[in-house]
């Protein structure tokens, strides 16, 4: 029976939890019980902990709530302590940088200096965490490639409220926290430096963006497609006759000529999603420091018609 589990006839088998390992790590900053949850088990694993706090994750979660709460409790004197007007214009609400004229100085709190807070305590948060992925690898004697590909998407975070507005000048170039003023935010920006589809950068953002889709997709897909025959385990690198794996490379190369391997494709994921949020900081980055309108530079480039 077990083997012909898949995504959709999964057989939810409980024993005793699985702790994990005991030498050599430490144990102080593991907690020491696990649950199991039906829910989590039809979208992954069903046991729900041990988890790993220690330092960092503490440092990070607390300096996280003290991001959420400030930007939160900003809102609330937005809705004027009104319960009501908080829940009806919850997205609408916005914490924003300070003026232009403060520079990269402290401003009144009501005028910026609260976003300026809120900031410092997001970028402990979003920092602490990435130490965290180390060093949990670490710990497990794994690669650091999950630490490094957060890394390009923090990137992208810092060129956008940390990095740019430095070598603009001031804090009126980063980022507002709402749900709607973010996107008005990613709107303007387009418009001020003259449509930001003329930007190389941006292009080559989306199309990894796309190409990130496409191969998840298509990789998705192929696992499911041979885990009637043990493909979704991916326990060794199978490329025996008649594997699940042979039949997967088999199918792409029949299809369109060439098949990535079993470590390949998962070569090609990683450098797909990272190259997003890297080439799309290297866009933003250039922006307004650079080059201040993008149409005009694509005009003087070859990139954009002369009219
Ligand atoms: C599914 C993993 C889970 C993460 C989620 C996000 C918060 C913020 C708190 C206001 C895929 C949790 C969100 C904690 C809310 C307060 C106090 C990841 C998954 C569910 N954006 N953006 C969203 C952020 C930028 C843009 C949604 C963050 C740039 C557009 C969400 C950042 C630009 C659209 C969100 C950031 C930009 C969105 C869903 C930081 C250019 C949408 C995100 C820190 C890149 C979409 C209403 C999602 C939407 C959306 C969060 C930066 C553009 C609120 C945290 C400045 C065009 N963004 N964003 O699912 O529905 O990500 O907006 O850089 O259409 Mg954004
Ligand atoms: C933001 C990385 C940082 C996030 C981190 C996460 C938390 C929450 C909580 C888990 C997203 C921190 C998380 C704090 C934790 C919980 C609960 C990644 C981020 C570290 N664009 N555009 C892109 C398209 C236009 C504009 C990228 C398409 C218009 C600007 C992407 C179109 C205008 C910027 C992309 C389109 C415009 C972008 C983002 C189409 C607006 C950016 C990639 C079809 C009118 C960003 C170079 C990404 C960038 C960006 C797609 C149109 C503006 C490929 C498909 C012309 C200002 N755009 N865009 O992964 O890099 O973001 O640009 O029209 O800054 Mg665009």
């Amino acid at each position: 029976m077990a083997e012909y589990q898949n995504i959709f006839t999964q057989v939810q088998v409980r024993g005793a939890p699985e702790m994990g390992m005991t030498e050599g790590v430490e144990l102080s900053n593991r907690t020491k019980s696990a649950s199991f949850s039906s829910l989590a088990g039809w979208f992954g694993n069903a046991q729900l902990g041990p988890v790993y706090l220690g330092t960092m994750g503490v440092i990070s979660l607390v300096s996280g709530l003290a991001w959420f709460m400030t930007v939160g409790a900003w809102y609330w004197y937005q809705a004027g302590f009104n319960p009501a007007v908080f829940l009806r214009d919850l997205f609408w609400f916005s914490l924003e940088p300070p003026a232009e004229e403060y520079g990269l100085g402290f401003a009144p709190l009501a005028e910026g200096g609260l976003w300026i807070i809120a900031s410092f305590f997001l970028l402990i948060s979003v920092c602490s965490w990435w130490v965290r992925t180390y060093l949990r690898a670490a710990a497990l004697g794994m690669g650091k490639h999950v630490s490094w590909a957060f890394a390009s998407a923090i990137w992208l975070f810092l060129v956008l409220g940390l990095i740019r507005p430095i070598l603009m000048g001031s804090w009126s170039h980063a980022v507002p926290y709402g749900i709607f003023s973010h996107l008005d935010w990613t709107n303007n920006f387009s418009l001020t430096y003259g449509n930001l589809f003329y930007n190389p950068f941006h292009a080559l953002s989306i199309a990894f963006l796309y190409g990130s889709a496409l191969l998840f997709a298509m990789h998705g897909a192929t696992i499911l497609a041979v885990s009637r025959f043990g493909g979704d385990r991916e326990l060794e690198q199978i490329v025996d006759r008649g594997t699940a794996s042979e039949r997967a490379a088999l199918f792409w190369r029949w299809t369109m000529g060439f098949n990535a391997t079993m470590e390949g494709i998962h070569r090609w994921a990683w450098w797909f999603a990272v190259l997003v949020t890297l080439t799309g900081g290297i866009g933003i980055l250039l922006t307004g420091t650079v080059v201040d309108n993008w149409y005009v530079w694509a005009q003087e480039h070859g990139y954009a018609p002369l009219q």
